[in-house]
């Protein structure tokens, strides 16, 4: 028995489009959560394991809601509050171009009334606030600044420390410093992959990826993706013909999701089939198609559909 392992649970939270998808990747060496420049990207609560020599840490990225609006939200809300309760080390994430806004204040606010209605406080859980997109900052001095008015404000973070999920900066003392405030413990998983997404989840979650990189607008938050069929082809048997339901809540946003000539469909479609190969390691025929469901994500039946 190695009696110096640790092993715990890590989960990162902060407002969206703060990056938290971003370093969730970059730590597992691989893309296990989507990306995108809009705000709203993650809606599963997506988990993975990090083992290193001494250590074994499983990393959740939530969604960035902390104010649920419609059902859809709520499911979202119920799977990132739960490995918020449940972590050894929350991440609190910030943005360094922005500094600690009203908006992440209410974010911690929401964190420590969550703790509360589990018997736990600030005080006593392991909060590391992230400073993330340093890159993003010239004058480094500022991110000095900022750390230090963090660290004297706020003082139950157990330490702040500046990133770039991008640029791969100050990961290895993130790394360290979360072992730290991890217990004393053999390894929780065997399996790396015990926390893989079922397949046609992950594939799903590609093709809403790709509507999040080429529509920049608020569609594709209400827009959900379900796997109709996945079989081999008829001839080619070593090829994976794959049809998929890209559901949106209006006519008019299914038009734009169409575009003109069909261009932006068969965009999202070139994207996503290129990675989803990649994922299953042979050919695939995807088709995709627009549906419109009124209200979807205010419909349970629906939305439970969708693999929560
Ligand atoms: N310049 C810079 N951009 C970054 C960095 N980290 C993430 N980004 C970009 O920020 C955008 C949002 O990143 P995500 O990882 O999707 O953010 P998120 O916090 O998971 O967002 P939600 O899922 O919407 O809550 C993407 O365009 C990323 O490429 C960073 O360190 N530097
Ligand atoms: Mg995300």
């Amino acid at each position: 028995m190695n009696t110096n392992f640790k092993s715990g649970y890590v989960t990162i939270i902060g407002k969206p489009n703060v990056g938290k998808s971003t370093l969730l990747n970059l730590i597992l060496g691989k893309k296990v959560a989507i990306v995108s420049p809009i705000a709203g990207t993650t809606r599963f609560t997506i988990a993975g394991i990090k083992n290193l020599p001494n250590a074994q840490i499983i990393f959740f990225d939530t969604p960035g809601i902390y104010d649920p609006k419609n059902e859809l939200e709520k499911r979202m809300y119920i799977y990132a509050y739960n490995s918020i309760v449940d972590a050894d080390v929350i991440l609190f994430m910030v943005n360094a171009t922005d500094g600690l806004l009203e908006y992440d204040r209410e974010i911690l606010k929401k964190f420590e009334s969550i703790l509360n209605e589990n018997n736990k406080n600030l005080e006593k859980v392991n909060v590391l606030c992230i400073i993330n997109k340093i890159d993003l900052v010239k004058d480094k001095s500022k991110v000095d600044n900022l750390c230090n008015t963090i660290k004297e404000e706020l003082k139950f973070f157990k330490d702040v420390i500046p990133i770039s999920a991008l640029n791969n900066t100050g990961i290895e003392l993130l790394l360290d410093t979360i072992i730290k405030y991890l217990p004393l413990q053999e390894k929780l998983f065997e399996d790396e992959d015990a926390f893989k997404l079922p397949i046609k989840l992950h594939i799903s979650e590609i093709i809403r990826e790709k509507i999040f990189q080429n529509i920049y607008q608020e569609i594709p938050k209400s827009t959900a993706v379900i796997i109709e069929e996945i079989k081999p082809g008829d001839v080619d048997k070593n090829k994976l013909i794959i049809e998929a339901y890209i559901i949106v809540e209006r006519e008019n946003h299914k038009a734009i999701i169409i575009g003109e000539n069909g261009k932006k469909i068969k965009q999202i479609g070139t994207q996503a089939r290129v990675e989803i190969e990649q994922l299953v390691n042979k050919p695939v025929y995807l088709s995709l198609y627009v549906k419109v469901k009124e209200k979807w994500t205010k419909k349970t039946d629906f939305i439970s559909q969708l693999g929560f």
